[in-house]
């Protein structure tokens, strides 16, 4: 990775190499720790990060699934990410907040455990290749199975959980894939290594629906606000995996891996990325970097955009 000089720990800033836990730390034992990813942009009046207190929310949200309050007030964090961003003198760059489970307690009780949070930052490119945003990737349908909602709670974003990506990533990349897809329980469609994924058909878009044991992906959320502001029809429904074989086009959305076509499924060839994705892709790429108003609201700017005139 791309080492930065600075990270937030626990409300002030400290050398990167200096942001370290204790090895009998709850969260590296038992995945105990919730985090969040997000991207800030070269946008046109700064850098700006994307959708930033949407991000802190669900932080927010996942740690409460598991019984642990964030110990920063949302604004603290809020600054905590503009300070990591601007003492790095970083531009375009990739945030990661965690909030997890320190040390002083053994064992599966974890309530009297102490709670660290802490902030980095770094740039982190193109997550599936420039190519794959270019020209799309190829995907592999798992072995491995979504873990189910009565399982963990798909809509925390929990550092244990990730090992069920870990595991499929792992397997469709041996195989010679550049992403895996992941079936739930049920055996329908639920979503990517570290991704939502949405399909199109004769001209409808369709993403599975958080039942389905998905992340509530912030960059699936801004994709169908983009995609109906555009005008097209978005549907949230179960989707079978032949569905994904039959589709017009097919897509990812995520922080990391941003608005990334799908080239073929199984070897299924879906074909070169279509316009609706191309689409959206552009408008997506435009709000991100400030160049379309109607999305203005979802930029929050570390160095204020000078005043219009
Ligand atoms: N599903 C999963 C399982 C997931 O991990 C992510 C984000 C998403 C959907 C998309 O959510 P959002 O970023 O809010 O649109 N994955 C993060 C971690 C990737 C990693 O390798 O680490 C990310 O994109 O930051």
């Amino acid at each position: 990775m791309q080492e930065a000089e600075k990270i937030w720990m626990n409300g002030s800033l400290v050398d990167w190499h200096d942001a370290k836990v204790h090895v009998l730390s709850h969260g590296l034992h038992y995945g105990s720790s919730v985090f969040e990813g997000i991207r800030a942009y070269d946008a046109e009046g700064g850098v700006a990060v994307f959708r930033l207190d949407d991000h802190l929310a669900r932080l927010e949200r996942s740690a409460a699934q598991y019984f642990m309050e964030v110990p920063f007030p949302r604004e603290e964090m809020r600054q905590g990410v503009h300070g990591v961003i601007s003492s790095n003198g970083l531009g375009a760059c990739y945030i990661r907040p965690i909030v997890l489970r320190g040390y002083g307690v053994m064992g599966l009780h974890p309530l009297e455990a102490p709670v660290d949070v802490s902030i980095a930052a770094w740039v982190w490119g193109a997550y599936l290749g420039e190519d794959g945003l270019r020209n799309g990737i190829d995907t592999k349908v798992s072995s491995w199975r979504r873990i189910g909602n009565n399982t963990i709670p798909a809509t925390a974003k929990a550092g244990g959980q990730y090992l069920n990506s870990i595991l499929a990533k792992i397997e469709t990349h041996k195989a010679g894939y550049a992403e895996a897809i992941l079936l739930n329980e049920q055996g329908m469609v639920a979503d990517g290594s570290g991704e939502n994924i949405f399909v199109v058909k004769d001209g409808l878009i369709s993403t599975p629906p958080l039942s389905a044991a998905i992340l509530e992906g912030i960059t699936r959320n801004s994709i169908m606000e983009i995609a109906r502001a555009e005008g097209y029809d978005v549907v949230e429904r179960d989707l079978a995996r032949s569905e994904l074989y039959n589709a017009d086009e097919v897509f990812m959305t995520g922080t990391a891996a941003e608005v990334c076509p799908i080239r073929s499924v199984d070897d299924h060839v879906i074909g070169p990325p279509g316009p609706i994705t191309r689409r959206l892709q552009e408008v997506f790429e435009d709000a991100v970097h400030g160049r379309d108003p109607r999305w203005s609201q979802w930029l929050d700017y570390v160095t204020a955009p000078a005043p219009a005139g």
